[in-house]
């Protein structure tokens, strides 16, 4: 099992033979340049390489009618005059002798991925492919785009394999009107795409590319349109569209299969997009992914026209794939005005149609807040344009970064024998122990350390720990001795911020207390799950209780728990189970892939001897990477549990601006000038 990149040397061989400015950034040098950053990586050797065969006519007409491809097919034989005078009958679009073949290996590559990954040959996939696709419709070329592969894929998947649920991420910059009007009226398909709209003044100035296109008849609801209606779009707004609209609904809609419409030029640089967004931010989107469809995602190339961006941004795809952790996001964590303007009007489109956004709404300012001419006296003033903050990373293209994995991806510390028999490769059962007298200094303070096996427990766990810091290690899970989960989580802390950590995420799941001596300095962000209230002590040590239902849990960990880590940009992620947590296996797991997220795969999971046995082996699972199981089925919220959410969230977004879903009161779509 492993990662799919699927590939036809055949595909650079199209490209424009006349003078047209539109049409010059779809070159073959977007597909080399892919090729070599993967190569240079070492990548490329890590994945499963398969050759791309064309797809059939009748694979072809899954989407496209028999004259348009009869037309396609012509065009082999047209010379120059005449493949241009075709091309002009499309927009932005050009043809060459071997476009018919090239559009067909792209189609072939996309349906042999999807084989591939759903005959469990591998995990999941990239597809890397020229001409694109979403753009291009039943009987017309468009925007580049030739045979429409990503809709034909899941037209092949739905009819090989029986599928009912596919969910169709598009992150291009464009708005893949194709692919939305294959599927208007299909519920079986979820169709999401954001792209840079300017308020229906970018390319191709379509209304239906609007928030409120939601679909026709039975698949209203099925098409999800975010227009951003400014450029400079960067990563938390990207982040916080995936966290507030994307994921809430692709939970809800449990997808058996993900694809992705993986084009690149919503990354830095690109020249269509002229969005801010870093390569780094791909592989967080990815592994946000990685969640759902017990992590069967099939990725088909798509746009980016910025050779170093695109290639940098794919290897970080192909590299989370894979399974290694996620670089850490950098740039202030602020969504910026315009951004949250269009997840809210996304938000009141598709409400009606699902239940976590109905519940998911954030308090929305009352008419008082605002002013007159219908601006917002928000709190948000500080983030009101896109502009890049001036403490952002220079444009990073300059550093590469080779995200070096450990040759210990993840270790296990444990108490309980017989617990750890098979491990797979790249896991350590680690069976060091700190010095003697360094673990009786750090015990000192806690008698339950002194108990039965508290000692040894704890030697092994300052050992995990310091791999952790020190870098040798990626992340752990440890077990602790009974009564000794507060203290050892407080060991844990200390030994943390003596070694320099500046900021300590803390998830404390049970009866877990804050330790009492810890300053309130920003170092720590404190997040208990537990008990009845929800209640706040400062900005850094918040409580909130377990939600019971599947949709109070996720609007838990996507509407707080992530905008929190991901908004606090922690060192260390320490992720404590402790007494009577009482999360089931498929939460824990749930819980501990997204937390490998904010903190660069740093995690420590520390879990109560009673609950090693059972968690043990899906812990150790998704911090290597894989997915993790299903919740089960969806579960609305009680109204409990969004209260108490809405309180938290309310209290909490002055200071975590990631935590914000409402800025203006909902718009509505008007005409396209
Ligand atoms: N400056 C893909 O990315 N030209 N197609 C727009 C606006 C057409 C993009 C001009 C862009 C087509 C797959
Ligand atoms: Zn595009």
């Amino acid at each position: 099992m492993g990662t799919a990149l699927v590939y036809h040397e055949d595909m650079t061989a199209t490209r424009l033979l006349w003078d047209d400015p539109e049409c010059e950034i779809e070159c073959p040098e977007r597909l080399t340049a892919v090729l070599d950053s993967l190569q240079q990586r070492g990548l490329e050797q890590r994945c499963l390489c398969l050759t791309a065969c064309e797809a059939s006519e009748e694979e072809l007409g899954l989407v496209h009618s028999p004259e348009y491809i009869a037309l396609v097919q012509r065009t082999q034989t047209l010379d120059k005059e005449e493949l241009q005078a075709l091309s002009k009958q499309f927009d932005a679009v050009y043809f060459h002798p071997s476009t018919f073949h090239c559009a067909r290996l792209a189609v072939g590559a996309a349906l042999q991925l999807v084989d591939a990954v759903l005959t469990g040959a591998v995990h999941n996939g990239l597809a890397l492919v020229r001409p694109p696709g979403h753009h291009s419709q039943k009987t017309a070329a468009n925007g580049f785009c030739v045979f429409n592969n990503v809709a034909i894929a899941a037209k092949h998947a739905k009819k090989k394999y029986g599928l009912q649920r596919i969910l169709i991420v598009d992150w291009d910059i464009h708005h893949g009107q194709g692919i939305q009007y294959v599927f208007d009226d299909d519920p079986s398909v979820l169709y999401f795409s954001w792209h840079r709209y300017e308020h229906g003044h970018f390319w191709p100035f379509l209304q239906e590319s609007d928030a409120c296109a939601i679909g026709q008849g039975q698949g209203q609801g099925f098409t999800v349109n975010l227009p951003w209606n400014q450029v400079g779009m960067g990563n938390a707004d990207y982040l916080a569209a995936f966290l507030h609209v994307l994921l809430p609904l692709a939970f809800e809609f449990d997808p058996e299969l993900v694809l992705v419409s993986a084009g690149f030029d919503s990354a830095i640089g690109d020249p269509e997009g002229q969005m801010q967004a870093t390569p780094e931010c791909f592989a967080h989107l990815t592994q946000l992914l990685q969640v759902l469809a017990g992590g069967r995602i099939c990725a088909v190339l798509e746009g980016g026209y910025h050779l170093e961006s695109l290639g940098q941004s794919v290897c970080m795809m192909v590299q989370t794939l894979l399974g290694d952790p996620t670089p850490p996001l950098l740039g202030l964590m602020v969504p910026c005005q315009s951004a949250l303007e269009s997840i809210q009007s996304v938000q009141t489109a598709q409400a009606p149609h699902w239940t976590s956004l109905q519940q998911n709404v954030a308090p929305v300012l009352s008419p008082s807040t605002h002013l007159p001419e219908g601006r917002s006296l928000s709190l948000l003033a500080e983030s009101s344009t896109c502009e890049v903050a001036e403490d952002a990373p220079s444009p990073l293209l300059d550093g590469v970064c080779l995200r070096p994995t450990p040759p210990v991806c993840t270790a296990v510390a444990l108490t309980v024998p017989g617990a750890a028999l098979a491990l797979p490769p790249r896991v350590l059962h680690q069976e060091g122990s700190a010095m003697r007298e360094e673990t009786d200094a750090w015990a000192r303070p806690h008698k339950s350390l002194f108990q039965d096996e508290g000692l040894d427990a704890l030697g092994k766990i300052l050992c995990l720990l310091s791999g952790i810091l020190d870098g040798q290690v990626r992340s752990g899970v440890a077990s602790t001795t009974p009564h000794a989960t507060a203290a050892t989580l407080d060991v844990a802390i200390h030994r943390c911020l003596s070694h320099g950590a500046q900021r300590l995420l803390c998830v404390a799941l049970g009866q877990l207390d804050r330790p009492q001596d810890l300053a309130d300095d920003g170092r720590i962000l404190w997040l208990n799950i537990m008990g009845k209230e929800a209640a706040i002590w400062s900005m850094f040590h918040i409580s909130t209780p377990l939600p019971q239902t599947t949709g109070g849990f996720l609007s838990c960990i996507l509407g707080l728990v992530l905008p929190l880590a991901y908004g606090f940009q922690p060192d260390v992620v320490l992720m404590t189970l402790g007494p009577a947590h009482g999360l089931q296996n498929a939460e824990a797991a749930l819980l501990a892939a997204v937390l490998r997220g904010p903190a660069g795969g740093r995690i420590l999971a520390l879990v109560e001897e009673e609950s090693i046995l059972q968690l043990e082996s899906t812990l150790v699972q998704v911090l290597r990477g894989e997915a993790p199981p299903s919740l089960g089925p969806f579960l609305m919220a009680s109204p409990e549990e969004i209260q108490a959410l809405r309180f938290l969230k309310g209290q909490l977004e002055p200071r975590w601006k990631l935590l914000q879903v409402a800025a203006l009161p909902p718009g509505q779509c008007s005409p396209v000038a």
